[in-house]
């Protein structure tokens, strides 16, 4: 699979400065975001799969990828191009077989071993973290640091994507520490410039990759 993840952003209307999921999605593609994913925990199905849809027209249009998190049914309804499974949704190797060819299966990982499973369980690339502190999700337990970037690379073969904390501060040193992407909540979404923070954000990303190329 190659994807890149040059921002993924991860929509949350909760963080935004009162923007809805379908304008975070916007602006977050107009500043340059590779991957947009809808998550959003409170929505019911009917509501959920009405944002889906809504941002399937608008990735669609851009040639920018769409995962939904965590449900399947709507992923599938709404043509995404994937859906993303967290260690306490269905587990990757029973949705995989439910999926049609060529969708994405993203899984969330914090050890090297919970990352070797998921990609031995069918999965496409791997939500790492959370790798540094975050506000963003009330759940996310201890940050990890970067090692454990260093750590999974040694074992898993799909794409790692650095997630919890990530911004303009820490994204050079998760794609240095081996991170073949950075995902974000608040360093896009909750920013005034959601557009700009994407596009400052990506050029910090494609930085640090020029720079792990031509200096090591
Ligand atoms: N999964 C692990 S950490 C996290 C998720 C959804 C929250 C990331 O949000 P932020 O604001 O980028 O730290
Ligand atoms: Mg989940």
């Amino acid at each position: 699979m190659t994807v890149k993840f040059d921002p993924y952003v991860i929509t949350d209307e909760g963080l935004s400065k009162g923007l809805r999921h379908a304008e975070i999605a916007r602006l977050a593609i107009a500043g340059g975001a590779d991957v947009i994913q809808l998550r959003d925990k409170r929505l019911d199905g009917r509501a959920l799969t009405r944002c889906a849809l809504e941002i399937r027209e608008l990735t669609k249009k851009a040639r920018v990828l769409f995962i939904v998190n965590d449900r399947l049914d709507v992923a599938l309804a709404a043509h995404a191009d994937g859906v993303h499974l967290g260690q306490e949704d269905m587990p990757v190797r029973l949705v995989r077989p439910l999926c049609p060819p060529g969708f994405i299966i993203g899984a969330s990982a914090g050890t090297p071993e919970e990352a070797l499973r998921a990609e031995r369980d069918g999965a496409d690339y791997i939500g790492l973290g959370p790798i540094c502190h975050t506000d963003s999700k009330s759940d996310a337990g201890p940050a990890c640091g970067f090692d454990v970037i260093k750590e999974v690379k040694k074992v898993a073969t799909i794409p790692v994507v650095a997630i919890g904390g990530m911004g303009p501060s820490s994204a050079e040193d998760a794609i240095l520490a081996g991170a073949d992407g950075i995902a974000v909540i608040s360093a896009v979404v909750s920013q005034d410039d959601v557009a700009g923070a994407a596009r400052h954000l990506r050029s910090i990303i494609e930085a640090a990759k020029h720079r792990k190329v031509y200096e090591g």
